[in-house]
């Protein structure tokens, strides 16, 4: 099993697309649970893939190919990661930050969010203040989601809880905060309701925050 997880991890690396799609397909046929593939094989990778661009290993065309190896194999996960319940949990507005175009991560937290009962209204990347605040007056939703992979973005965080504040609508919302350079004491800091480290703690959050809005 854990040669399995070492050779997608592989080729997630690798940017080997196809490699990865037949190797997930004879995992799930020999039982293997998705989230072991997940977190063992695809988010593993990742954090190789970031250390290795990070030292010069990897330029941003290799990068770009694992990630799109990544969202292949997210893709093919999904139906085993989330059902197809209906909405009943509450209604979550996720996007990731002004300036940021990482999506892998929030993704995959809104993924596990449908997958929880929630209706996900994803704005997706490079999201403005101001459309986050859009969002919320258009949609009402229990809470509001922002991903940020980047320290210079890290910031665009608070800029978009004092467009809140400023529109008059923080109070009609939850607000949680992830992404790797995140961490409680910033979320605390810009003055958001709760932090994700990983997408199954998003989930927790998001059904707390709905359960006991207070
Ligand atoms: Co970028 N990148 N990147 N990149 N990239 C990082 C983030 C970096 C750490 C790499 C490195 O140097 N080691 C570094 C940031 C350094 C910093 O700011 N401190 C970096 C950089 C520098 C850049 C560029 C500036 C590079 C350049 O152009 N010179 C550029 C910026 C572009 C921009 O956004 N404006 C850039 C570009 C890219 C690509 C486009 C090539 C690609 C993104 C493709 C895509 O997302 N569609 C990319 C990638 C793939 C990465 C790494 C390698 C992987 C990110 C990822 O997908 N991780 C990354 C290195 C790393 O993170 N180790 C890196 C897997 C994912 C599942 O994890 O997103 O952390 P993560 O999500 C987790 C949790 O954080 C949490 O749940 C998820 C699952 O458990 N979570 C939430 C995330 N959002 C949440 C929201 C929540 C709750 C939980 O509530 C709402």
């Amino acid at each position: 099993m854990e040669k399995v997880i070492e050779k997608i991890r592989e080729t997630v690396i690798q940017g080997n697309g196809e490699e990865m799609s037949q190797l997930i397909r004879s995992a799930l046929e020999a039982g293997m649970p998705a989230g072991r593939i997940l977190s063992g094989g695809l988010i593993d990778a990742m954090h190789v893939v970031g250390r290795h661009m990070k030292s010069g290993e990897m330029f941003i065309p290799e990068v770009l190919l694992s990630a799109r190896t990544m969202q292949k194999g997210v893709e093919m996960l999904s139906p085993c990661l989330s059902d197809s319940e209906p909405a009943q949990e509450g209604v979550i507005v996720i996007g990731t930050v002004e300036g940021d175009l990482h999506d892998i991560g929030k993704n995959l937290v809104s993924l596990m969010l449908q997958g929880a009962g929630f209706k996900v209204i994803d704005l997706g990347i490079n999201v403005m203040p101001s459309a986050f605040v859009e969002a919320v007056r258009i949609h009402k939703p229990q809470v509001l989601g922002m991903s940020a992979l980047l320290t210079t973005t890290v910031m665009k965080m608070k800029e978009t809880l004092i467009a809140l504040e400023t529109a008059g609508v923080r109070d009609q919302v939850k607000v949680m905060a992830g992404g790797a350079p995140v961490t409680q004491n910033l979320v605390e800091d810009f003055g958001a309701d709760g932090y994700g480290s990983s997408a199954p703690i998003a989930v927790d959050l998001a059904r707390k925050f709905v359960e006991s809005p207070s």
